[in-house]
């Protein structure tokens, strides 16, 4: 296979609600899809990045800019027929994982069309529906969280992640707690608190969370190495863990106990079920995470989420929960807390490139490899 042409599309899409988290606040999102030619076939991916570097130091902007200077020449006009021969081109880029994850998952579309089989059975998914959750972000008062917690369990949701933050943290989640004494619940900081919070985060252990989501620092292993030692609850670790290697390490060190594996956090998907299958190696549960996809990044994480380790229900919920109307069809809809795994070719949902171009703020073709930049 070679891709002769590479498309990016920055798709600004409004949120049906804003979603803050303790780093960020949004009514709208800025994703870049990237469409790759290889001959009569069109794959398609997404770099779901916030355009803020309050989650991670990557933008939309650091990802147009990494895609068309230097991963899209380092692919054009190259031979492949595996996803480690394509991304082995542009393996000299450091870290830039959403970047990655947007060219990746369109090759993987290529290949699984190529192949005529559905992603999720080219990554070895075996679920044929997945378990769906959803992630409700800091509200401005309780009776507004209260009132999606109860619509999200009418529609049969399976797992509860409430946003956290100093200030609205163990106050938020006794409320919640005592009002849904059975919710399966667990709260997600985003990075917000240190060690010194530890009364804080120690306090949380009154809940029944399941797990208490990246806590402390974004690029840290060992403080969630203390301070699971000094929790009831179980640490999962999100910003953290950017490649196999650091899951293994924070394994080792003790700084977790569950991993939610993200697409894009993970520069794509062969990263992504290079942690699922160390997880399942060493017994550690692990959950698929989310960026608030639109449906091409949507379809890839049902994918994902089709492997066996995906135990626990994850973020990857319905696209109605974001959207108003998604950029693929069929529509990503989660009914009782189970999101069906589709069995067309490719990523199983088709994108529409007349919804996908209307809602197009930047566009830009690329057909020359070229040289780096800086070379
Ligand atoms: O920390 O998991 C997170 C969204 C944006 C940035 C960070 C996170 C999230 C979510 C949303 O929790 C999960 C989803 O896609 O529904
Ligand atoms: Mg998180």
């Amino acid at each position: 296979m070679r891709i002769d042409q590479i498309t990016l599309f920055i798709v600004r899409l409004p949120l049906v609600r804003p979603f803050a988290t303790s780093s960020s606040a949004k009514d709208h999102l800025n994703h870049i899809l990237v469409r790759a030619c290889a001959g009569d076939l069109v794959g398609w991916g997404e770099c779901a990045c916030p355009s803020d570097p309050y989650y991670c130091e990557e933008t939309t902007e650091t990802c147009w800019h990494i895609v068309r200077d230097f991963i899209a020449p380092a692919v054009l006009h190259r031979d492949w027929d595996d996803i480690e021969t394509l991304i082995g081109y542009y393996r000299r880029v450091k870290r830039n994982n959403f970047a990655k994850a947007g060219l990746e998952i369109a090759a993987w579309d290529l290949l699984a069309q190529e192949r005529g089989q559905p992603l999720h059975r080219l990554l070895g998914g075996t679920r044929s529906e997945i378990l769906s959750g959803v992630s409700l972000g800091i509200e401005p008062d309780l009776s507004r969280l209260f009132a999606l917690v109860d619509e999200y369990v009418a529609e049969g949701y399976r797992r509860f992640k409430l946003k956290i933050g100093p200030g609205r943290d163990v106050e938020t989640i006794r409320q919640v707690r005592q009002r849904y004494p059975d919710l399966p619940l667990m709260a997600d900081a985003n990075s917000a608190y240190t060690l010194a919070d530890l009364p804080t985060l120690q306090a949380l252990d009154a809940f029944d969370l399941l797990m208490i989501e990246q806590p402390l620092a974004h690029d840290d292993i060992v403080d969630h190495a203390h301070l699971q030692r000094q929790l009831r609850t179980p640490l999962c670790l999100d910003e953290s863990i950017l490649s196999a290697a650091d899951a293994r390490k924070a394994l080792d060190l003790g700084s977790c106990q569950i991993i939610n594996i993200k697409v894009s956090r993970l520069g794509g998907l062969l990263e992504a079920r290079r942690v699922h299958d160390l997880c399942a190696e060493r017994g550690v549960p692990v959950w698929c995470g989310g960026m608030h996809e639109y449906g091409i990044g949507r379809a890839a994480n049902v994918a994902l989420a089709s492997l066996p380790g995906f135990a626990i229900p994850g973020d990857v919920s319905g696209s109605d929960k974001y959207y108003l109307q998604d950029l693929v069809d069929p529509p990503i809809v989660a009914s009782r807390g189970a999101i069906p795994v589709p069995n067309t070719a490719g990523l199983g949902y088709a994108p529409v490139e007349e919804r996908i171009r209307r809602h197009t703020t930047r566009s830009l073709d690329i057909t020359a490899r070229g040289a780096y930049h800086g070379y």
